[in-house]
């Protein structure tokens, strides 16, 4: 048994509702992921009980000398990963990383310029709703209406205009690659820095499997726990110029002490993902989410920007008469989980919406390709024809059960 099952069974019981729930159920959301035991081991380890603030080799607290090893493995195996000058392995999360970032470069009333929220971009990104919309000044930019694709001339032009001192892509929901070299020509241009927050691409980008915005960013952000298959946690990438900037704006700047133990699981995914079997993973990946685009697409859900170049899906629901927490509702009582999603010039809330996002990597890395998509996708499509009637929920969810049991969830990475 468990110590937790005889310490506290209430919570242990729980952790069991919780497994089980992922392992009966199709993901598709597209910022989750099913992380390898080996992630949940470090997680979970003694580097919990060591507070270590400061960086290896100055610290703040005595008994670091292993706690500096490891911390020095997970910058490593980052830096190698990612071909980066320099890492900061201690964000405790993405916005954390990003609120480092800018206050490694910026003062408070500072402009900068980023995707809007409701064109796919990130709260912490100068979103009214985030305290980083208060400290900045922000302006965005979206997509352009005809191609729903990111317009580099209008970029240029509101950077002429707005003279930023930081400019920010990287988005929650863009299903397309990203010019980050030309973002890059255009912060150069002006004067400007270029952040690339590339939280949900960061696995994708690991494996070589799209192109990555490391050469061309002054920094990169990230979190670890997306299409990367780690722990929910935060990364800063930069060039060695700015190492001391990014490592005192973390600490003592926004954090105190990192967690070790999150630190070890960031090791751990890093090592991980420069193997084979996650190369593998991710190139599944893009195919299974470019599939799923084309088989919705022909079912009559249109993919906003025609398609995907990554691993999301945005479904346009309009066509079909649909709201987008209609639909996510009627979805996940089959067992089919995603999530309800604004689309580019929405003429919804953010609570209803046009739209749903949907993501590749969790059925990816439990074994799912093809076949199972063009499944999943008719499960989609006959819920949604009817998406008030319970008894096509309860016939898809049976079926969803037996794909699910045909796919358990892996406690290892395998191609
Ligand atoms: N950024 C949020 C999302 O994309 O769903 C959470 O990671």
């Amino acid at each position: 048994m468990r110590l937790i099952e005889k310490d506290d069974p209430a919570v242990a019981a729980l952790i069991q509702k919780e497994r089980s729930r992922q392992e009966t159920t199709l993901n598709l959301i597209a910022a989750e992921n099913t992380a390898p035991a080996a992630i949940l081991d470090a997680l979970g380890s003694a580097f919990n009980n060591k507070t270590a603030e400061g960086y290896p080799g100055r610290r703040y607290h005595t008994g670091c000398r292993v706690t500096d090893e490891l911390e020095q493995l997970a910058v490593e195996r980052a830096k190698a990963l990612f071909g980066a000058d320099h890492a900061n392995v201690q964000p405790h999360s993405g916005v954390n990383a990003n609120l480092a970032v800018y206050g490694a470069v910026l003062n408070p009333g500072d402009r900068i310029v980023s995707m809007k929220l409701s064109h796919g971009g990130h709260l912490s990104h100068g979103d009214a709703a985030s305290i980083t919309g208060r400290i900045f000044q922000p302006s965005h930019y979206g997509v352009n209406p005809e191609t729903e694709r990111l317009d580099y001339d209008a970029i240029r032009d509101l950077v002429r205009q707005v003279r930023p001192r930081m400019l920010v892509a990287g988005a929650s929901s863009y299903p397309r690659l990203i010019d980050y070299q030309t973002l890059r020509s255009i912060a150069d241009e002006f004067s400007a820095r270029l952040l690339v927050d590339m939280a949900h691409i960061a696995g994708l980008v690991a494996a070589g499997a799209i192109p990555s915005p490391v050469p061309h960013a002054h920094f990169v952000t990230f979190t670890t726990y997306k299409t990367l298959m780690g722990p929910h946690g935060g990364v800063i990438l930069c060039s060695a110029d700015f190492a001391k900037k990014i490592d005192r704006s973390i600490f003592p700047g926004t954090q105190g002490t990192p967690t070790l133990s999150l630190v070890a699981a960031k090791a751990v995914c890093f090592h991980l993902a420069a193997t084979p079997p996650f190369r593998a993973v991710q190139e599944r990946t893009l195919h299974t989410a470019a599939l799923l685009a084309a088989e919705l697409d022909s079912r009559g859900y249109r993919p906003v920007s025609g398609g995907t170049d990554n691993h999301m899906v945005l479904a346009d629901l309009r066509g079909k008469g649909l709201k987008g927490d209609q639909a996510e509702a009627a979805l996940e009582a089959a067992g089919i989980l995603c999530n309800r999603n604004v689309i580019p010039f929405d003429p919804e809330s953010t609570l209803v919406t046009s739209g749903l996002r949907f993501g590749t990597p969790g059925i990816s890395s439990r074994g799912m390709g093809p076949e199972e998509v063009k499944q999943i996708a008719g499960w989609i499509d006959r819920i949604l024809s009817k998406p008030d009637d319970p008894s096509i929920q309860k016939n898809v969810a049976a079926m969803v059960a037996d794909l699910c049991r045909r796919f358990p969830l892996r406690d290892r990475l395998e191609g």
